[in-house]
């Protein structure tokens, strides 16, 4: 019996600093309403859901950014969204910003399933941008300011199949689809806010859609998966957001897009057997990377790089314009 899950990627548009969480709440629940009616059985919010992206913006004092987090999941603002879930019967993840009772800061999504329970949470492991405000740039990117890095990528056993998590900047990684697709997953959901300009290479903003879609489809491909990327797309706060949301096969083939840059559902059967297609064929781990030959190429340590190149490259470094993004 063939496991096809309906999923809706739920984009939003985008959220003002004006924006009450109650108000963003009502538009997600219904978005939920429409992934039901559509017969959804998981709807994927984007990152960071609940509020505008406020790494865009410095502040000299952590407390005065609290507001933005949430200390409780549910909390009152968003136990509405649980409780609809469970009464239409239909999972979703979310991603938000997360103050645990110590004190840490995540950038955190969780999987909530039919029933409304959690059953999945993650914490955003590549954070870019920078830690200290940059006056050069027309808008910050402090995610390193704001969160700490979470501690690696896990998969649920939910919605009768494999699913894992990831955020945003994680899905230009391919460790990402790999660490997930090693511990057999079959679906991967990933929210992302991502600014059309990009202050250290602007010559990348024309090129945004391109990249998102390319990391996309070649993870979901590597690796013998089904990725959901949904983002928050649109204005906000003066900073264009890339909407482009995709739901992508294990092929690599894009299964449903969104094509605005508002609220939009789109929605794609999701047959989970189809991974085995892939991964018990062209990306079988088990056959392909054998230890005894990859832990030789593993070892390596960066390019062997000749004597007489290296002399060459380093006379040749000049220094560069703008400070490199930290650690991007
Ligand atoms: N945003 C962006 C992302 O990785 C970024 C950061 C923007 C990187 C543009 C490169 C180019 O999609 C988040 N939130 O990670």
């Amino acid at each position: 019996m063939s496991r096809v899950l309906t999923v809706g990627a739920a984009q939003m548009g985008p959220i003002q600093l004006a924006d009450a969480r109650p108000e963003v709440v009502e538009r997600l629940v219904a978005l939920l309403r429409s992934g039901a009616a559509a017969g959804c059985d998981l709807v994927v919010f984007p990152e960071l859901a609940l509020t505008t992206f406020f790494p865009r913006w410095w502040v000299d004092d952590l407390a005065d950014a609290d507001h933005f987090y949430e200390t409780e999941m549910p909390g009152p603002d968003t136990r509405p969204l649980f409780d609809e879930a469970r009464r239409l019967g239909v999972g979703f993840h979310l991603g938000y910003a997360e103050l645990t009772s110590a004190g840490h800061r995540y950038n955190t999504a969780i999987l909530v399933e039919r029933d409304g329970s959690i059953v999945g949470r993650y914490r955003k492991v590549h954070l870019p941008g920078h830690s200290e405000h940059e006056p050069w740039r027309a808008f910050q990117h402090l995610e390193r300011y704001y969160f700490e890095a979470g501690d690696g990528f896990a998969v649920h056993g939910a919605f009768g199949g494999v699913v894992g998590m990831a955020i945003c900047n994680d899905r230009r990684w391919p460790e990402t689809y790999r660490v997930l697709g090693l511990q057999g997953c079959e679906l991967a959901l990933i929210g992302y806010n991502t600014p059309i300009h990009y202050a250290p290479d602007p010559a990348q903003d024309r090129l945004q859609g391109f990249h998102n879609h390319l990391v996309l489809q070649s993870g979901a491909y590597q690796n013998g998966m089904w990725v959901v990327g949904v983002a928050k797309a649109g204005e906000e706060e003066g900073c264009a957001l890339l909407g482009e949301s995709a739901i992508v096969a294990p092929s690599g083939e894009i299964a449903a897009l969104c094509t605005t840059d508002g609220d939009e559902l789109a929605v794609a059967e999701v047959d989970l057997d189809l991974c085995a297609g892939y991964t018990g064929t062209l990306f079988d781990f088990h056959r392909y990377r054998r230890p005894e030959v990859y832990g030789r190429i593993t070892a390596q340590r960066g390019p062997e790089v000749p004597a007489g190149v290296r002399a060459a490259l380093d006379d040749n470094v000049e220094s560069t314009a703008e400070p490199e993004e930290e650690g991007s």
